[in-house]
């Protein structure tokens, strides 16, 4: 194997090192002088002193380099550590049903975070009957203060959102870390990111955690699941358009990345993930299913906002709404990933006229 860059090859390096090594035996055997005279009276360090020296260079590249090459091997995930804090805080508070106590704890905890991050948090609160009787939910709206007095009245072009419920599921008790918890925990990330750095592209995006993704029966029907995704698109004021795109995360985090995007995600939008996961050095986590997926954004797609699911490839998961889909199930470096390709997304998106 060879190490190449510019003006510099492992080949050379070793070639160099070869001769200096040469260079001083040679001195050894012949009892060279340190210094030479030359005839036109100029002084100059001996072949032996030229020796050591290239010696001392070669060694000093190759403990700088290979210090740089540890360092840089060992850098902690800069947006997924914090990711992955953040969703630890939102497991802390226990599995999170949509009605539950813990519901209401966590969407009090992503506001105080938003909040403190400079975002404006509206709840949206509204009531269903569902096979566990009339539930409560409340999906939570954010956007970005940004020096504006009412951040709400600016129209919103991009959407990012996830899903802040885990399932109730009976006998186990089931956290849902990757489901969704680390979507929440990255979408964190993504807006102190925004705020602190890329202000303009903030002041352009809507934040929504969505409650009640979670069917109360085995699987998502018409009548059961996408509760807060179901009200949010009927709601969405007619003489208000629309933003011009949605990115859902579900399910980011996990180790072993695999991202699946449903096979019918309109062409920008596909276009535009792979192309930033590309541009990440992320290509191989990411790609398009063989099928659609019944998700928060298909409600959103059947009212007119165009959207992705950046979605884990679920059907591989045996993980997938069983309690091992806890803390342990997950990774910073998946949730660097995902984030720095969100964040991608959100900018070529945010770019587009
Ligand atoms: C995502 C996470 N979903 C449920 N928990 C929605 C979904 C439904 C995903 C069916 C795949 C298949
Ligand atoms: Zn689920």
């Amino acid at each position: 194997m060879t190490f190449r860059g510019p003006g510099f090859n492992s080949e050379s390096l070793l070639n160099l090192a070869a001769s200096a090594i040469q260079g001083i035996k040679r001195a050894q055997f012949e009892r060279v002088p340190k210094m030479v005279l030359f005839t036109d009276g100029g002084l100059a360090q001996s072949p032996a002193v030229q020796a050591r020296i290239k010696l001392i260079g070669v060694c000093a590249v190759l403990v700088i380099g290979g210090g740089c090459w540890w360092w840089m091997a060992h850098q902690v995930p800069r947006y997924g550590q914090a990711a992955l804090a953040q969703t630890e805080a939102i497991l802390a508070l226990g599995p999170r049903p949509a009605g539950s106590e813990a519901s209401q704890a966590v969407r009090q905890r992503l506001r105080g975070q938003l909040e403190a991050a400079g975002w404006v948090c509206v709840g949206q609160v509204f009531e269903r009957g569902t096979a566990q009787g009339e539930v409560k939910f409340e999906n939570l709206r954010a956007r970005f203060a940004g020096g504006d007095s009412d951040p709400w009245q600016r129209a919103a072009k991009g959407l990012l959102c996830a899903h802040m419920d885990s399932k109730a599921i009976k006998q186990e008790r089931f956290l849902g870390a990757d489901d969704s918890a680390s979507a929440c925990g990255a979408m964190l990330e993504i807006a102190r990111v925004l705020a602190s750095s890329r202000p303009q592209q903030a002041k352009q995006m809507e934040l929504v955690f969505f409650d009640g993704e979670e069917a109360f029966g085995k699987d998502i029907t018409a009548f059961d699941g996408l509760y807060g995704s179901r009200h949010y698109a009927n709601s969405w004021p007619t003489n208000v358009s629309k933003p011009s795109f949605g990115v859902l995360l579900d399910m980011i985090g996990h180790k072993d990345l695999a991202i699946r995007l449903p096979s019918d995600t309109p062409d920008v939008l596909r276009e535009a993930v792979l192309a930033a996961a590309a541009k990440q050095g992320a290509g191989k986590y990411f790609a398009v299913g063989p099928i659609p997926i019944t998700d928060d954004h298909t409600p959103l797609t059947r009212a007119g906002f165009p959207m992705v699911d950046i979605i884990g490839d679920f059907t591989q998961f045996s993980w997938w709404h069983t309690p091992a889909d806890n803390f342990r199930n997950l990774s910073a470096d998946s949730l660097d990933i995902s984030i720095r390709v969100t964040l991608d997304v959100l900018g070529r998106l945010l770019k587009q006229p």
